[in-house]
């Protein structure tokens, strides 16, 4: 059987995986998940109820954005996005971390300026904080190193923070890049990638 992607298409989560299935080039069936109203089909494989998940040829069922990147680069190393030596993984999985976390919670700002609560509440606050504390991180971590972890290729952290920050601005606004330079220098030279460009995510009407 094909290989299938359950995915959104303004999903920074799906996005990842496209990314690394475009960069290994193997092929795949994807299937659009409606997230407000999800089909039985997607229900009985995700106990999450999240995309993106993953189905490989033989049927195995993977749902998590970072189980499915790793499961990718240990099955199908050619090009590597994870480094091999433990301590070099841990960094990239830190990173990994942080850039999802970014996106964690800008989903979750974005839920509630979608029900207009715009309330300075301890949760919205919370978001807020989480997020602005995170850019600088970043921003300086690119001042060392034209990727996150080397100048001389991008790992599994980087896809997934261009899929944050692509997230931020389809969500919230464009405003960041006037203030950090490293970032939005790292981010347009990411989006010079074939396989970068066709999965950013647009505003559906
Ligand atoms: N930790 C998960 C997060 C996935 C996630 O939050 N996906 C969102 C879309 S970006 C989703 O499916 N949300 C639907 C829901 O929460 O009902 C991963 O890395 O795959």
């Amino acid at each position: 059987m094909k290989r299938i992607v359950y995915y959104h298409p303004q999903s920074n989560f799906s996005r990842k995986i496209r990314i690394l299935l475009a960069e290994k080039n193997l092929d795949y069936e994807l299937k659009e998940v409606n997230l407000r109203n999800k089909p039985a089909e997607f229900i009985k494989i995700s106990p999450i109820g999240k995309v993106p998940v993953f189905v490989e040829e033989d049927g195995t069922v993977i749902w998590d954005s970072t189980l499915i990147a790793e499961y990718l680069d240990e099955t199908y190393p050619e090009p590597n996005f994870y480094p091999t030596h433990p301590q070099a993984k841990l960094e990239c999985r830190k990173w990994e971390e942080l850039a999802d976390n970014l996106g964690d919670n800008i989903i979750n700002l974005w839920r509630l300026n979608l029900i207009n609560d715009l309330e300075p509440t301890f949760y919205r606050i919370k978001l807020e904080t989480s997020i602005n504390n995170l850019l600088p991180v970043f921003e300086q971590q690119l001042a060392k190193s034209k990727y996150l972890l080397s100048d001389e290729e991008w790992t599994a952290a980087d896809v997934a923070a261009l899929c944050s920050f692509g997230y931020y601005n389809l969500r919230l606004n464009e405003d960041w890049v006037l203030q950090y330079d490293n970032l939005k220098n790292w981010f347009n030279k990411l989006h010079e990638r074939e396989s970068v460009k066709p999965t950013i995510p647009i505003p559906l009407n």
